[in-house]
């Protein structure tokens, strides 16, 4: 074992700096968990969302310990390591082949990546459902009957179609609170992407496709939508504020839609779960 000059053994090294990241790992531990982890996006107002913020927080758990490895190391290193003569700088011995690291590095690369994969399958897998498109067969159901709501992309907007509801087709999105939502979403046109983000819901609007994707509203609110994939000229023009209401404000509302509307739906396609338009130009 050698050793700096005016510095311990190499294995004093290796043992401060471990203290070091325990002790910052303790202190940073309770931040991450209460302070920073509840604070995450994309917030808490639906269970999809609220599944986000507990993986957004296990994640950021996993990398505590990581981060504060790689921070006290480099900045014992500048501190220790740094070579004070300046006539004398050279560069310190590789340490390449040190079969000890190699294995420390690969069982706890592979532990944290099999924990994740196996965490993330299992969150997924529960009974809340996803909120990201699922395609048209969804793996990962919610228990409950769900309201179906059609989400129609084309260029540049989006509209809402309501099956259950005499296949009115909306302008606005509204949606009951505390009542299990499928999103059923398709395009018309481009690729696009539905994403309502405190919803904690993206789900691919594609051509010929009915993507499917769960959530249930806890908080009456509104949501922001957006196009979240580039589609065009006007794809940032592409966006919408949607509405989480009451149970009764909602079947207010969806009565009012159905009066408005009542001769364009007449006009409309019957529901299904995705249209084909014939091009503009080419003979029906
Ligand atoms: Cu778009």
């Amino acid at each position: 074992m050698s050793s700096e000059p005016g510095g311990p053994a190499r294995g004093g090294h290796a043992l401060r700096i471990a203290v070091l990241t325990a002790i910052v790992t303790l202190v940073a531990l309770p931040l991450v968990i209460w302070v920073l982890g509840p604070n995450m996006p994309p917030g808490k107002a639906t269970d999809v969302a609220k599944a986000q913020v507990d993986s957004n927080t296990v994640m950021l758990v996993l990398m505590t310990p990581i981060t504060a490895f790689i921070l006290v190391y480099l900045g014992y290193v500048l501190v220790v390591f740094r070579t004070r003569d300046d006539k004398e700088t050279r560069e310190g011995a590789p340490i390449r082949g040190n079969m000890r690291l190699q294995v420390i590095w690969l069982v706890v690369t592979t532990a944290a990546v099999l924990f994740l994969a196996i965490y993330g399958s299992a969150v997924l897998l529960s009974t809340t459902g996803a909120g990201g498109g699922q395609g048209p067969k969804p793996l990962s159901k919610p228990s409950s009957v769900a309201l179906p709501v059609q989400v129609i992309a084309q260029q540049w907007e989006f509209t809402y179609r309501y099956p259950t509801y005499g296949g009115v087709e909306t302008a606005q999105l509204e949606i009951p609170v505390d009542r299990q939502i499928a999103f059923h979403v398709t395009s018309l046109d481009a690729i696009h992407s539905f994403w309502a983000y405190q919803l904690g819901v993206k789900a691919d609007a594609n051509p010929g496709v009915d993507n499917v994707a769960f959530v249930k509203p806890k908080t009456v609110r509104t949501f922001s939508i957006r196009c979240a994939e580039l589609c065009g000229l006007w794809h940032g023009y592409m966006f919408d504020t949607g509405r989480v209401v009451t149970d009764s404000a909602f079947a207010t509302w969806i009565a009012q839609q159905r009066t408005i509307f009542r001769e364009v739906t007449r006009e409309l396609p019957p529901y299904a779960k995705y249209y084909n338009p014939q091009p503009p130009g080419r003979a029906g």
